[in-house]
């Protein structure tokens, strides 16, 4: 079956005597997407769990796309123009790990296929970041991948137009099942991607009408064509068992001048004999019976885990299919003038230039001179001025609130639909989406992405950055307006568990600087971080400088540091972060002057803090009688610092809607409730 087109048509650019020459016999195509759907059936079954259904149903689809399309060598899977393979639908990672291991990728070899799920293994049970090359995501939360190739697409655009098609000029292929396409961030992937008009996005949809419940329709009866084509896809259907529709369903999608979803129909489980087509066939393992059952229908009389050899030599062959490519890139590489191919190779290792770290620092000293007082906000639009000068690579951006997130600096043009020599991405209201599309440009690599939302709405985002975590990549996640000093909007935009929230996950640097030096040493902390992504959490109220002499050190690397030291006679210490810092050292002032010596302790991030050695973070702690802390958000995590019995200044509950300082004031997050907590517990302790 030929595929029947709806939304925009397109040319194609290979004629059908290309095709042709491509074409591998039909015998022969099948019996090498039966490799895949055996090796998945027999990992699944000696894993006793996973999904066999999907690696079933879309091996016709992965075949074809990997011995006729994609352009990538197994012996360099790191290959800067590879084309990229996303498994949106990751609980079918056996579809991936077969692939992987077929075509020849050294780090999935047959024992890591037969050591599916099991601890220490490269093939987890949902594909993995980092575990083995190929894997280009971490997948598993539904349409995470989706969202991340929308990233990974936009970073080739953005390289092409830095580079050129002789540097940069690839696809970005994605697998999505039904929940991907219902998951909610799927809708801002798609609207994003349809609306820059990202050509060399091609989502393929497996579309079976199966998910874990049932059939598709117990819960939705979208027209996705449809959905797709509104936001401006160019669409099509094909048949999803047909070789010769499917390559001829991406050969149109690759001309395509949109993004294209293919809509390819597919039976879940395709070769089981009596649960294909049904949800029995989804997440669990077949059983010996329907294995054997497969095995007739199919034709398949191999054991377990065996590939027969010649068609394990074919797989290999197509592996070595784009080897030639890669060579010749490699020449086109080695032509280019010196400086563009350094700058280049050097944005692609993720190496930040030379001279940052002495950029940084000059304008430390220049800060020292001047102090200003200004919001972290703007400190941290200042900063990014110098950073988005020395760094080509860094892609700024916000969920539409570019004004107050103070992302965007006088370098930076607006990426434009079709036009990609911008630095500038303007998200829309799409939080999840964007977090997720700048995962997506740090793992495809040669880009650093960072943007902007109210740290409120880092909920929004959150799924997206938990994973960035979890794969230990370099997104930065700019968080504005983080406390109840945001003032008048109130409550429902007033951030309150939100940095403990984030503080939580592991592998996640959440920096909350208390002014212009901080937040430029925070910055720097956060692009110097090639496996922790970031949160830099800044005021929108201006704050009073507190580093108002010049320290070559970069002080907040240390997590906590003490900023104002009391002697050895120090009867009070207070630990602080971002805004509450000047209310820190107002207390200090205060509680010195009435003979009670008082050290204060900048903690802009926890994470790093518990990184020191035991003797620093001791130090730091100290002994003082009396422990305070003071963060305009909820207790959790403080108990580190102050101990049980500290005295904890924050907040109890939700915010209320007022100007800033009657708001501080209201809630008791002033210097004189800290110095009164103070003398109330020197009282208990003399
Ligand atoms: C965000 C999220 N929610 C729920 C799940 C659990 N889950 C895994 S697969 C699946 C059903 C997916 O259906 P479909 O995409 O049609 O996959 P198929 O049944 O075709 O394999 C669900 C609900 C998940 N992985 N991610």
């Amino acid at each position: 079956m030929s595929p029947a087109f709806s939304g925009h048509d397109a040319p194609t650019v290979q004629s059908p005597a290309d095709l042709r020459a491509n074409m591998i016999p039909r015998d022969k195509h099948d019996r090498m997407a039966n490799a895949i759907r055996f090796l998945s059936m027999d990992a699944v079954e000696k894993a006793k769990s996973g999904h066999p259904g999907l690696p079933m149903g879309t091996a016709d689809i992965a075949t074809v796309l990997f011995t006729r399309f994609m352009t990538h060598d197994p012996k360099k899977p790191h290959w800067a123009d590879r084309d990229r393979f996303v498994l949106s639908a990751g609980h079918g990672s056996m579809l991936l790990y077969s692939l992987l291991y077929l075509l020849g990728y050294e780090d999935i070899d047959i024992d890591e296929i037969k050591n599916f799920r099991q601890l220490g293994s490269r093939t987890a049970g949902h594909p993995e970041y980092g575990h083995a090359a190929g894997i280009e995501t971490t997948t598993g939360p539904l349409g995470q991948g989706l969202a991340n190739s929308v990233g990974m697409a936009l970073a080739e655009r953005l390289l092409n137009a830095r580079y050129g098609d002789e540097l940069v000029d690839h696809y970005t292929y994605v697998l999505a099942g039904d929940g991907c396409l219902m998951e909610g961030i799927s809708q801002e992937a798609i609207a994003f991607a349809g609306h820059l008009r990202l050509n060399k996005l091609i989502v393929m949809w497996d579309d079976n009408r199966i998910s874990i419940d049932g059939p598709v329709s117990l819960a939705d009866s979208t027209d996705q064509c449809e959905r797709f084509a509104a936001s401006g896809w160019h669409t099509l259907r094909a048949d999803g068992h047909d070789p010769e529709a499917i390559a001829s369903a991406i050969e149109t999608a690759r001309a395509s001048d949109r993004p294209t979803l293919i809509a390819f129909r597919t039976t879940i489980g395709h070769g089981a004999p009596t649960k294909s087509g049904t949800a029995k066939v989804h997440g669990s393992p077949l059983g010996a019976e329907e294995i054997a059952g497969a095995r007739e229908a199919l034709g398949w009389d191999a054991e377990p885990f065996v590939v027969p050899s010649d068609i394990l030599d074919d797989w290999r062959l197509a592996g070595l299919r784009s080897a030639k490519e890669r060579k010749e890139w490699e020449k086109r590489l080695a032509a280019a003038d010196a400086d563009t191919r350094a700058e280049f190779e050097r944005r692609m290792r993720g190496d930040l230039p030379e001279a940052f770290p002495d950029v940084i620092d000059d304008y430390k000293k220049k800060l020292a001179k001047e102090n200003p007082k200004v919001a972290t906000r703007n400190a941290s639009e200042m900063v990014l001025e110098v950073i988005n000068d020395c760094l080509s690579e860094t892609i700024g951006g916000s969920a539409d609130l570019t004004g107050s997130n103070n992302t965007r600096t006088s370098q930076l043009d607006t990426v434009k639909p079709g036009d990609f020599s911008g630095r500038y991405v303007h998200y829309g209201i799409r939080e999840h989406g964007m977090a997720a599309a700048m995962n997506g440009m740090a793992l495809h690599g040669g880009v650093i992405p960072y943007g902007g939302t109210f740290l409120t709405f880092s909920d929004y985002a959150r799924p997206a950055m938990r994973l960035a975590s979890l794969m230990g990549i370099r997104s930065i996640f700019v968080m504005t307006h983080d406390s109840i000093g945001l003032g008048e909007d109130g409550p429902t935009h007033q951030p309150v568990e939100h940095l403990a929230a984030l503080r939580a996950i592991p592998n996640h640097y959440v920096l909350r600087p208390a002014d212009t030096v901080e937040t430029a040493e925070c910055w720097q902390i956060a692009l110097e971080s090639r496996k922790v992504p970031s949160t830099i959490a800044l005021t929108r109220q201006k704050l009073e400088p507190v580093r108002i002499s010049y320290d070559d050190e970069n002080l907040c690397a240390r997590g906590a540091y003490e900023l104002a030291p009391a002697g050895d006679d120090a009867v009070v210490t207070i630990f602080a972060s971002g805004s509450e810092v000047e209310i820190a050292v107002a207390a200090k002032k205060q509680l010195d002057e009435r003979g009670h010596p008082t050290r204060v302790v900048s903690v802009p991030c926890f994470e790093l803090f518990e990184a020191q050695p035991e003797d620093y973070r001791e130090a730091i702690l100290g002994e003082t009688p009396v422990r305070i802390a003071i963060e305009a958000g909820i207790r959790q995590g403080w108990d580190r610092f102050i101990g049980p019995d500290g005295v904890f200044i924050g907040m109890t509950g939700f915010g209320a809607s007022a100007p800033a300082p009657d708001l501080y004031k209201h809630f008791g997050i002033t210097a004189e409730a800290a110095v009164q907590a103070a003398e109330a517990r020197l009282g208990e302790t003399q």
